[in-house]
């Protein structure tokens, strides 16, 4: 337990060994967070996840420096749309549908401009990207044996949509025995009331899903160390 870094949050302490530790980072791609993207073709106003970025940036900075797995996700599907459930395909009334052509390519399609992660949060060195159909990071993945190999058993989660892509991997993560802390300012959410509520649902409970705290806690646990 000697390595262990201990960071306020809630519903109690989050204790966390960097050896052992993956920064996540989910879905922070243009076709979410940048206009003309799959966020808004649904509709929505997609400045509202922009307020992630800058804190997300100092986040990956200190996980960097502090020598941490960091591993991203994207989501999206292959170019014959082989891997989107008709159902994903056909569900709702978007402007645009996946596949559809966009301002930044094909909506959601792998390989496009906007399916890819934005310029301020781009991987560096052998950062892995994890490419997902889905809205969690462990179905359709090889996420799960990626970390096993690393040996990590705890995550630090950050990145969008809060109650989307966050919650579905927090609970896969959750499910599959690794402690998620999830930094409340690094997630976003079009919606003002799911962020609370989608932050309150992880923490509830004494911890159902994990722990919640602001990314300056983990970034002092991380400076306590140094
Ligand atoms: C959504 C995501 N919201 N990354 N995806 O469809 O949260």
């Amino acid at each position: 337990m000697a390595d262990q870094l201990l960071v306020e949050a809630d519903p109690y302490t989050y204790g966390f060994d960097p050896a052992h530790t993956a920064l996540l980072v989910i879905d922070m791609q243009r076709d979410f967070v940048e206009p003309g993207g799959f966020g808004e073709t649904l509709g929505n106003d997609v400045t509202m996840l922009r307020q992630v970025i800058a804190p997300l940036r100092e986040v990956l900075t200190a996980t960097r420096n502090a020598g941490m797995t960091v591993i991203h996700t994207r989501e999206g599907h292959l170019p014959d749309l082989s891997d989107c459930p008709p159902a994903k395909l056909r569900r709702g009334a978007p402007s645009l549908r996946i596949g559809d052509p966009g301002p930044k390519g094909r909506i959601l399609v792998r390989g496009e401009y906007g399916h890819d992660i934005i310029d301020e949060l781009a991987p560096t060195g052998d950062e892995l990207v994890i490419d997902k159909p889905g809205k969690g990071a462990f179905y359709a993945t090889d996420l799960d044996r990626v970390l096993r190999d690393k040996d990590v058993r705890s995550l630090i989660v950050t990145g969008v949509t809060t109650e989307v892509c966050v919650h579905t991997t927090v609970r896969e993560a959750n499910d599959r025995g690794y402690e998620c802390l999830v930094l409340s300012d690094c997630v976003g959410s079009y919606f003002p009331e799911f962020q609370r509520h989608g932050l309150q649902m992880i923490a509830a409970q004494g911890g159902i899903f994990g722990w919640v705290a602001p990314s300056g806690h983990y970034l002092k646990a991380l400076e306590a160390r140094s």
